[in-house]
């Protein structure tokens, strides 16, 4: 009953409530629209005269500024008096063509000071134009404190533009010069009343008009074709002026001019010449005689007869003089390695007065094998008219003719014997040509060439450059040495240098040398063992860790690479694995290797020899490659001696007993223990006669290494035999592994092994528990049914 008077009570009070809040939003509104308030008009409240029947005075209504620019703000000004009330309001009302409102509108003007009133019409109106060109009407409404009102006369002014539009040469510059087709690069521009027209007009130094152009545009390239004009020298110092003048579109129209003097030069720059490399394929090194300077003999004077063209070697006195003729390959940048072949001809002949005996005039060339003159020839120039003779220097020579220790020497020999004086021998031309592998690389800053440029009229400058990148800038004309950075340059082969000689006209002329560059060492890796490598001792062998090499040269040429163990070239002792042996084709051994260098690009092994290395101490392994440039690359890597311990165990679950002929599965779980990582395998089961087993769950093979602190499963399927019963028998289960860190080892070194032993019972009996566990299943499961049964009785019960 409490509880039905609670709930009618509380219903109640929400009724009560609900219909207080709704009396209360609808009448609030209600007595608030019935209360009246009272505004009272301040003008009401000024008691206004009643002997005031004239209206104001408007004068001097004025717009400052009175002749307004396109972006003026417009200050209007007014003078308004009234003699009895006084003034009240003062309104400007202005009509604009521009804006966009197009018509009048009116603003309150404000009180300046005595009588005066202003306005100031913001040039901020003109929203999608500017203010150039706007007629403006505007009129003053005065009215004083009686209502009596006054208008003005309308005046107007009128948005102007008197400002001069920019004139704009963006090229060519003043006093600069023009090519054959000579372009104008101009603009014009006016924020006011904006560009009506531009006009570019060419003068003659004395004033005649050449050339003119017009244009509506701005911004304008105008082209002119001075081919018909002569070009700008010395004995015609001709030049031209240009006149460019724009116009806006004000009226009248205001005008601006720029003018500039140019100079025309039409013809391209003289060829840049370009150094060629000291020696190119097939190329003759010397076209001139070289001359001779150590003699052997008794030689009065040798000289070039410039009026003969010939290298003169005179002996006034007789017997045998020998001159050599010599020169360094290397003052040409030729390297020995690279030359084909050298074939040296040479035109001379002799010449005497009187009855002169020569009994030799010849020429030889130096042996340095045998370390004396090898004679070509010894009587071949002794005739008054010139002889020609040629010799030639191949790869089956070359080594006897040229000294390689010494600036890749050769020397050429003229002889002369005679029984009598005054005898000359005199040599047309010595040439050496030669052929050459032009593998000629370069690398960093050893790359210099000279280049010259020049421009008969308006020399700029000379730009070495491989496509937009600048090597050298020169701004003299003469001949200059530079030296190019090829670091700049990719690198390979045909890389261009282009020289390119700038008139001040933009005419220019190029030339291109192609050089082979090349500023990388050889690509050198060491291929095992990897990063960080751990390596233990062994206990079968001395430590020999196998390092494998591997070097190649994509550019110029390998020249060696070289293996350091903590900065220490090893040694390779004869008959060690992986020495290199090379023999020439008749067997005979020209090449042994006697310590970690290769001369040829390759992979290699070179075996280290560990053994005596510290326990826990890191051993740095650096393989450095040079090619024939001397580019250097390096690849290295560490490796610690550490002490390794094998360490396996084998957990096994097996059956205790086993009663019936089937396969059991023994399952294994061999554990890695130590800090040595275990490979290959190969776990296996020793069984009692006539049992045999499979793998389960693993392929021999199929995993190879064990990592410290893992683990792996192995399962054996058992298959037993001709059982004997109750009888123990035992199984062995074995793991042969190997320790990676002792890969060098040729047999397993590490194995290990554990005995189980299995019971073969009888057939037993079903037990007890086999039986009463269901029971007892059984008997809960009908208790705990019944207790739910009562349980839900009750619970039905009592809701009722
Ligand atoms: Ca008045
Ligand atoms: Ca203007
Ligand atoms: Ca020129
Ligand atoms: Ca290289």
């Amino acid at each position: 009953m409490n509880s039905k008077f609670n709930y009618r009570l509380k219903s109640l009070i929400i009724v009560f409530f609900i219909f207080t809040m709704l009396f209360l939003v609808i009448f609030i509104p209600i007595i608030n629209s019935n209360k009246k308030f009272t505004n009272y008009d301040s003008e009401a409240i000024i008691l206004t005269p009643l002997d005031d029947s004239t209206a104001p005075i408007i004068s001097f209504l004025q717009n400052h500024p009175s002749t307004p620019q396109w972006f003026d703000d417009i200050n209007i000004t007014v003078e308004v008096n009234d003699d009895d009330s006084g003034i009240k309001r003062v309104i400007l009302s202005y009509s604009s063509q521009l804006d966009e409102y197009g018509g009048y509108r009116n603003f309150t003007m404000t009180h300046l000071r005595d009588d005066t009133f202003n306005y100031t019409i913001p040039n901020s109106i003109y929203v999608s134009n500017n203010g150039f060109g706007d007629t403006v009407t505007y009129k003053v409404y005065a009215c004083d404190q009686a209502g009596n009102w006054k208008v003005s006369p309308i005046n107007t002014y009128y948005m102007n533009d008197t400002i001069n539009p920019e004139a704009i040469i963006y090229y060519p510059s003043n006093n600069s010069w023009v090519s054959s087709l000579a372009k104008f690069n101009t603009t014009a521009f006016d924020n006011g009343s904006g560009i009506d027209c531009v006009n570019l007009t060419i003068y003659n130094q004395s004033g005649s008009k050449i050339e003119s152009f017009e244009s509506t545009e701005p911004s304008n390239v105008f082209e002119w074709d001075t081919s018909t004009l002569a070009n700008y020298n010395s004995s015609n110092p001709q030049f031209y002026i240009v006149n460019y003048t724009v116009r806006d579109k004000s009226t009248p129209q205001n005008i601006n001019r720029s003018q500039i003097f140019i100079f025309i030069d039409k013809e391209s720059p003289f060829i840049s010449d370009i150094n060629r490399l000291p020696c190119e394929d097939n190329a003759t090194i010397t076209n001139e005689i070289i001359k001779g300077t150590a003699v052997h003999g008794s030689v009065s004077s040798t000289y070039f007869n410039d009026s003969n063209n010939y290298f003169e070697i005179i002996n006034y006195t007789d017997g045998l003089i020998l001159m050599p003729l010599s020169i360094n390959l290397s003052d040409y940048g030729i390297v020995y390695d690279l030359i084909s072949s050298i074939n040296i001809s040479i035109s001379a002949r002799v010449s005497y007065s009187g009855n002169n005996t020569i009994e030799q005039a010849g020429w030889g060339i130096y042996n340095w094998s045998d370390e004396s003159i090898f004679v070509i020839d010894n009587t071949i120039f002794n005739q008054t008219n010139d002889q020609f003779d040629n010799f030639l220097i191949n790869n089956q020579n070359i080594s006897s003719f040229i000294s390689q220790g010494n600036n890749s020497r050769l020397e050429a020999f003229v002889l002369l014997n005679t029984t009598q004086t005054s005898t000359s021998f005199l040599i047309n031309y010595l040439n050496f040509h030669i052929l050459y592998d032009n593998n000629h690389w370069f690398s960093g800053n050893n790359f210099t060439i000279s280049v010259w440029g020049n421009d008969s009229i308006s020399f700029d400058k000379i730009k070495v450059h491989h496509t937009n990148i600048t090597l050298a800038e020169i701004n003299n004309s003469y001949i200059s040495s530079c030296t190019i950075n090829t670091n700049l340059l990719p690198e390979g082969k045909n890389v261009d240098i282009n020289v390119t000689t700038y008139d001040k006209a933009g005419n220019t002329l190029y030339d291109t040398l192609t050089i082979k560059n090349d500023i990388t060492g050889p690509d050198v890796e060491i291929l095992s063992p990897i990063a960080n490598y751990t390596f233990g001792e062994s206990g079968i062998w001395n430590t020999i860790i196998p390092i494998t090499i591997s070097g190649s040269e994509q550019y110029s040429k390998f020249n060696r690479m070289e293996l350091y163990i903590n900065g220490v070239l090893q040694d390779v002792n004869e008959g060690q694995l992986g020495q290199i042996i090379e023999t020439n084709a008749t067997g005979q051994i020209i090449y042994r290797q006697t310590n970690s260098t290769w001369y040829k690009p390759g992979t290699y092994d070179f075996y280290w020899n560990a053994s005596e290395c510290i326990e826990n101490k890191t051993y740095n392994i650096k393989l450095i490659g040079y090619d024939s440039l001397n580019n250097k690359n390096y690849f290295q890597l560490n490796a610690t001696k550490k002490i390794f311990v094998e360490n396996i165990s084998i957990e096994i679950t097996k059956p205790n007993t086993i009663v019936e002929e089937t396969p059991f599965i023994l399952r294994t779980t061999i554990k890695n223990y130590g800090n040595s990582t275990l490979f290959n395998y190969t776990p296996g089961l020793k069984l009692p006669s006539s049992w045999s087993y499979t793998f389960y769950n693993y392929t021999p093979n199929n995993f190879l290494y064990l990592n410290p602190n893992d683990q792996q499963e192995v399962y054996f399927k058992v298959t037993t035999s001709g059982l004997s019963r109750p009888k123990n028998y035992n199984i062995t289960v074995s793991i042969n592994c190997q320790i990676v860190e002792n890969f060098t080892q040729s047999v397993n070194n590490f194995s290990t092994s554990q005995e189980i032993t299995i019971t073969v019972n009888d057939k037993p009996l079903y037990s007890f528990f086999e039986n009463f566990v269901p029971l007892l299943i059984a008997i809960f499961g009908g208790i705990g049914l019944g207790v739910v049964g009562v349980l839900i009785y009750y619970k039905s019960k009592e809701v009722k």
